[in-house]
């Protein structure tokens, strides 16, 4: 339910990773982008060959990052490079599962923080070509099997952080200002970013987008002639908003975002399938397909694209377990695509069984979570239904409509799996209402923080990280001092009990804070709990069952937490059991 929140000093994500894009939202150099909803990242480099450990420690996380974490000497770490051999590397292999996966492009890794390029590269000999006993270039090899398979490929390229150079910025154990005084950021900008964004826009035909990442204090000019030189090379080349200043063709959200409500204009969520980008030994936490095809449609929904990343291995092979989850979520797609590519934003706020997508004259209903009653309701749709039917089936669905609220007669059990996707033909036109957030009864709801009404209380954006560099986002009430008042005004769908239960994040200070709630006749007041001591911002959230409400009757209501008595730092009041 609520996510309720007090947190000390954090990042700021924004600065982090470069904030959102100027937006070519309705460029027509856009429409291939706005149409394909779901894409393969890759992150290949020499870290996959290290797998996450280094002389037998494991660094647990984002693996690709191992290189800094350890604070590994650059002669060392080209050790690597010296045993890279991925001998069963095959570029029609990785287009092939991306192919059945569902997705439409790619986007790999050209050169990570680690510096080393992943193509035959004249700028640097740190480059698979000339330092590897493989010698091939697994770019132009893929690059030939996407134009085969149809597949669009595009480039990550770290253009500031790159640790293998004394003049670019991360590298802190030996290319320190202190250890290196004549330090020159704009010689590594030109002598190696620059001239390997080159390279790569001239050696391999089309190339779709171009991916930045963390661009930290790169100058606006530097920026700018970045996005020119990438304009004057190929004029259809995207930019994600990573270039930093607001130059970006598209927003890229943090790392593994999915958001609760779509920000405007152009933008992806790029996640990645276990909690490393780049390949580990010790990392077998897959998202299932269920996951996996329920973060793609709540992105689709939101209006976004779905860039989902895998580790290949050291010998270049796609771990099988996560490329067999990914045919299976692409499986689905095969028989439900039609509701994801080429869509739109949904007109209504997420209900408790779903989310929605469109299309000219057609309304996609994914039900996440099957209503067990034989009954589906739709609230907030304006238009003539012409039909229902669920999608991969065709079988047809009796509709009727009740006070504006849609009611699908569904069967009892889900038809398809992971989930189900009922079409709704609207030939004259579809039109939604923002305000149908609505409680669904016997399915689990969710009011969360943005949809509440705030007073004397913010809303946040939270982001942390569990392992290293594995973020974790939500959105919390924060700020909340005595006298806060948190409502959620809905649409109670049908009367019933309901079990209540708040997700929280309490500091020791805050421990026995008092709330009272309040939802139609029901009152009463409960005390909130310190969720634990928390280390390097982490949170600590718990969900709490506070008790079971009647609503009495379908319609409009509210629920309301009221803060009674919060305990601070400047107002403890440990709460002790006698
Ligand atoms: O390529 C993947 C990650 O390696 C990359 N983005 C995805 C797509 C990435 N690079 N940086 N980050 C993610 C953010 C990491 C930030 C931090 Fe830190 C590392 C926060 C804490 C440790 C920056 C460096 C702030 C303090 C030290």
């Amino acid at each position: 339910m609520a996510k309720i929140s007090s947190a000390k000093k954090e990042l700021d994500m924004s600065t982090l990773w470069g904030g959102t894009a100027s937006s070519a939202d309705t460029h027509p150099r856009a429409a291939w982008f706005r149409a394909s909803k779901y894409a393969m990242f890759i992150h290949w480099g020499l870290y996959s060959e290290a797998g996450g450990m280094w002389n037998g420690t494991a660094w647990h996380g984002i693996s690709e990052w191992m290189m800094r974490r350890a604070r590994i000497p650059v002669r060392e770490y080209e050790t690597l490079a010296a045993r890279f051999n991925p001998t069963d590397f095959n570029a029609d292999d990785w287009a092939r599962l991306a192919k059945a996966a569902g997705m439409r492009y790619l986007v790999l890794t050209s050169k990570h923080h680690e510096g080393f390029a992943m193509f035959k590269s004249k700028a640097s000999p740190f480059n698979i070509v000339d330092a590897t006993p493989f010698k091939r270039d697994p770019i132009a090899e893929l690059s030939a099997a996407c134009k085969k398979h149809g597949l669009g490929l595009g480039f990550y390229y770290s253009q500031f952080l790159d640790w293998h150079e004394r003049d670019a910025a991360g590298n802190d154990w030996e290319f320190s200002k202190e250890q290196v005084p004549d330090k020159d950021f704009n010689r590594y900008l030109y002598g190696k970013a620059i001239p390997q964004i080159t390279e790569l826009l001239t050696n391999y035909g089309d190339i779709a987008l171009i991916w930045f990442d963390t661009p930290g204090s790169i100058t606006r000019q530097a920026c700018e002639e970045l996005q020119a030189l990438i304009r004057r090379l190929q004029p259809k080349c995207l930019i994600n908003s990573r270039i930093g200043n607001g130059l970006g063709d598209y927003s890229s959200l943090g790392d593994q975002e999915v958001p609760l409500t779509g920000p405007a204009g152009l933008w992806e969520t790029c996640d990645t399938h276990n909690d490393t980008w780049a390949y580990s030994v010790n990392d077998h936490h897959w998202k299932s397909p269920t996951e996996l095809l329920s973060r793609l449609v709540r992105v689709v929904s939101l209006g976004g694209t779905y860039l989902l990343n895998v580790g290949p291995t050291g010998k270049g092979i796609i771990p099988e377990s996560s490329a067999e989850i990914l045919r299976r979520a692409g499986a689905w797609l095969k028989r439900n695509g039609e509701a994801v590519y080429e869509t739109t934003r949904s007109l209504i706020p997420a209900q408790a069984w779903g989310v929605t997508t469109a299309k000219p004259g057609k309304l996609y209903l994914h039900i996440l979570n099957w209503p067990t009653r034989g009954t589906l309701l739709v609230p907030g749709i304006k238009g003539v239904i012409k039909k229902a039917s669920i999608l991969s089936t065709g079988e047809l669905l009796a509709v009727s409509r009740k006070q504006g609220v849609i009611a699908i007669t569904i069967p009892l059990l889900a038809p398809e799996k992971p989930h189900t996707v009922i079409v709704l033909d609207m030939p004259g036109g579809i039109k939604g209402a923002a305000s149908a957030f609505s409680v669904y009864p016997d399915l689990m709801n969710h009011l969360p923080a943005p949809f509440a009404k705030l007073t004397d209380c913010t809303l946040a954006k939270k982001a942390w990280m569990e392992k290293f560099g594995d973020w974790h986002h939500t959105q919390v009430v924060h700020q909340i001092v005595t006298g806060s008042v948190i409502e959620w005004h809905f649409n109670s769908l049908g009367k019933g009990l309901f079990n209540l239960s708040l997700e929280y994040d309490c500091l020791p200070e805050g421990d026995a804070s008092e709330f009272e709630l309040t939802l139609g006749a029901n009152r009463w007041r409960f005390p909130v709990f310190c969720t634990g001591n928390r280390h390097a911002n982490r949170f600590r959230f718990r969900t709490e069952c506070l008790g079971v409400v009647e609503m009495a009757k379908a319609g409009p209501a509210v629920l309301k937490l009221e803060a009674m008595s919060i305990n601070d730092a400047a107002h403890p009041r440990p709460y002790r059991v006698e």
